[in-house]
C-alpha cells in the first residue's frame, strides 16, 4: 500500500483558485475528515462536490472537491482535488489540515512518478509532462505534447519491434535451420535487415538532435579581439542596448548574455571580453573565460575588424575554431579595408553594425547552419533530450558492432547478444528498465504538486 501524498498543484501566490491534490489509498478518507458536505466516501467517481473545508467546527474555506477513484486517474490511485480560493493563507491552511489528518507532503514530481511506477505513462510521457510545464515557445509546446501523448514513444517502440523481428529471425533459424550453414543465413538474410535498421536508427538520432536544438535552443558565443564590435553586434542582434559599447579596448570584462528567437530557434547569445594579452587581473580573467567559451558553445561568431590588419592571435583563433560550428564575421566595413584574409576558404560575412549592413545575412547563415527553414511544417515528434539521445547512440554502437561481427564471421550468438543489448538500451529510453537514481534525478526536476 502506498502512503497518501498531498501538495499544492497551482503556483503559490494570489489567484482566484488554488488546487490541492491528494493521491493514494487513503485520500478520500482523509479529505472526508475535513470536508463538510456530502459524505465523500459514498459519492460516485469523477464527481465534483460542493462544500466546506473545516477544522473541527471552524470553516476554513468554501470549496469544490473532485473525487476520482482508481484506476482511471493520473496516478492510477484514488485522487482527490480540492479547488479552494487562491492565496497563500487559505491554501497553506488546507494543506496543513491534510497533513495533520494523515497525508504526507509529496516530493517534487511524485504524482508523475507514481503515474510512471503504476504503469500509466512511460518515461518519455513523464518527460513530456515536465517539458510542457516548462515550455516557453510554441515549438517547445508542440514537442512536449507529442512526448506526452505518446507519439515520441512510438518512435522507440517501432524501433524495438523491428529489432525483435530480426532477433526472432535469428532464433528461428538457429532452431530450425532452413539454411544449411549459418554464414549464408547471416550474410544473406540478417545483414541487410540490420543495415536497414541501422539507417532507421541513424535517422531518428539525427532528428532527435534537431529536436534538441529546437527545444533547448543553442548557445552562441561572440568572440574576437578588443574593440572589433562584439558588444555592438550583441546589441544589434538583441535589438537592445544590453552590453556597454565604448571605443576603449577591454570594455567588456565579464560575460553578457541575451536571448533571441530566430524563426523558432532560440539563440542564447554570449558576448565576451576581447581576447588579448593583458596584465590587468580583471581583464585577464575575462579573457580566460572567453577562451573557455570557445569550447562550451554550440556556435562561435568570430568577429574581425575590417579596418585593421589581422594579428597572430587572430590567426591562432581561426585555427582553433575551424573544426567547430563557427561563422567568421568582418565588422566595420564602413571603414577602409585593411584586413587581408588569405588561406581561409570558409564563408565570411561582412557587416557594419554601425550602418546596419549584413546583420540579416548573418541571421540567415545561422538559420542555414541549423537547417531551420522548414521548421513550421515539421510535425515536432522528437525525442529531443540528452538522456534519450545518449541511449539512442549507445544502441547504435551495438548495432554497428553487430554488423562488424557479421562481416568478420563471428558466431551468430555473439551477433544476437549485441542486438539484444541494443534492444535493451532502447527500452531504457521509455523506462522499460530503470534505476532508482535515474528516477530520483529525473523527477526531482519537476515542480511540487505535479
Ligand atoms: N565604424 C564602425 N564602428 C563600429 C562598428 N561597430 C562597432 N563600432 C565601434 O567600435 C567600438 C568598439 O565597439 P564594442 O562593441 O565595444 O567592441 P567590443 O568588441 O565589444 O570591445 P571589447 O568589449 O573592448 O572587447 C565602439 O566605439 C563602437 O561604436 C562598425 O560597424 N563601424
Ligand atoms: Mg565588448
Amino acid at each position: 500500500m502506498n502512503d497518501t501524498i498531498a501538495a499544492i498543484s497551482t503556483a503559490l501566490g494570489v489567484g482566484a483558485i488554488s488546487i490541492i491534490r491528494v493521491s493514494g489509498d487513503d485520500s478520500i478518507n482523509i479529505v472526508n475528515k475535513i470536508f463538510k458536505g456530502k459524505d465523500l466516501t459514498k459519492v460516485k467517481s469523477h464527481t465534483i462536490n460542493y462544500g466546506y473545508i473545516i477544522d473541527n467546527r471552524e470553516i476554513i474555506d468554501e470549496v469544490l472537491v473532485s473525487v476520482m477513484k482508481s484506476p482511471k486517474t493520473f496516478t492510477k490511485e484514488d485522487i482527490v482535488e480540492i479547488n479552494c480560493h487562491g492565496g497563500v493563507a487559505t491554501t497553506n491552511r488546507v494543506l496543513e489540515l491534510l497533513l495533520t489528518n494523515g497525508a504526507r507532503l509529496a516530493d517534487p514530481g511524485e504524482f508523475t512518478k507514481r503515474a510512471f511506477l503504476n504503469g500509466r505513462i512511460d518515461l518519455i510521457n513523464a518527460e513530456g509532462v515536465m517539458d510542457l510545464i516548462n515550455a516557453k515557445t510554441e515549438k517547445n509546446r508542440q514537442i512536449s505534447i507529442n512526448k506526452l501523448n505518446g507519439k515520441a514513444s512510438n518512435l522507440v517502440k517501432e524501433l524495438r519491434e523491428k529489432l525483435i523481428k530480426i532477433i526472432s529471425n535469428i532464433e528461428v533459424n538457429i532452431d530450425y535451420p532452413e539454411y544449411e550453414d549459418i554464414e549464408v543465413l547471416t550474410n544473406e538474410k540478417i545483414l541487410p535487415e540490420i543495415i536497414t535498421f541501422k539507417n532507421d536508427l541513424e535517422k531518428i538520432i539525427k532528428d532527435s538532435e534537431d529536436g534538441k536544438i529546437i527545444n533547448e535552443g543553442i548557445n552562441v558565443g561572440i568572440i574576437g579581439k578588443p574593440n572589433v564590435g562584439k558588444s555592438s553586434l550583441l546589441n544589434a542582434l538583441l535589438e537592445e542596448e544590453k552590453a556597454i559599447v565604448t571605443d576603449i579596448e577591454g570594455t567588456t570584462r565579464d560575460i553578457v548574455e541575451g536571448k533571441i528567437n530566430l524563426g523558432g530557434l532560440i539563440l542564447n547569445i554570449i558576448d565576451t571580453a576581447g581576447i588579448r594579452e593583458t596584465d590587468n587581473l580583471v581583464e585577464k580573467i575575462g579573457v580566460e573565460k572567453s577562451m573557455e567559451i570557445i569550447d562550451k558553445v554550440d556556435l562561435i561568431i568570430f568577429v574581425l575588424n575590417n579596418n585593421e590588419a589581422i594579428t597572430e592571435e587572430e590567426i591562432k583563433i581561426l585555427n582553433k575554431i575551424k573544426d567547430k560550428n563557427s561563422i567568421v564575421v568582418i565588422n566595420k566595413i564602413d571603414l577602409e579595408k585593411k584586413i587581408k584574409l588569405t588561406n581561409y576558404n570558409k564563408k565570411i560575412i561582412e557587416i557594419s553594425v554601425k550602418d546596419n549592413i549584413g546583420i540579416e545575412e548573418l541571421k540567415n547563415e545561422i538559420k542555414r547552419i541549423y537547417n531551420i527553414e522548414g521548421i513550421d511544417t515539421k510535425d515536432m515528434t522528437y525525442l529531443s533530450n540528452a538522456r534519450s539521445i545518449s541511449l539512442l547512440k549507445q544502441s547504435l554502437l551495438k548495432i554497428s558492432t553487430s554488423i562488424k561481427n557479421i562481416e568478420e564471421n563471428a558466431p551468430i550468438d555473439i551477433v544476437e547478444l549485441d542486438l539484444k543489448n541494443a534492444w535493451e538500451l532502447l527500452g531504457k529510453i521509455i523506462g522499460e528498465t530503470y534505476s532508482d537514481e535515474l528516477l530520483d534525478e529525473l523527477f526531482s526536476r519537476f515542480c511540487l504538486g505535479k
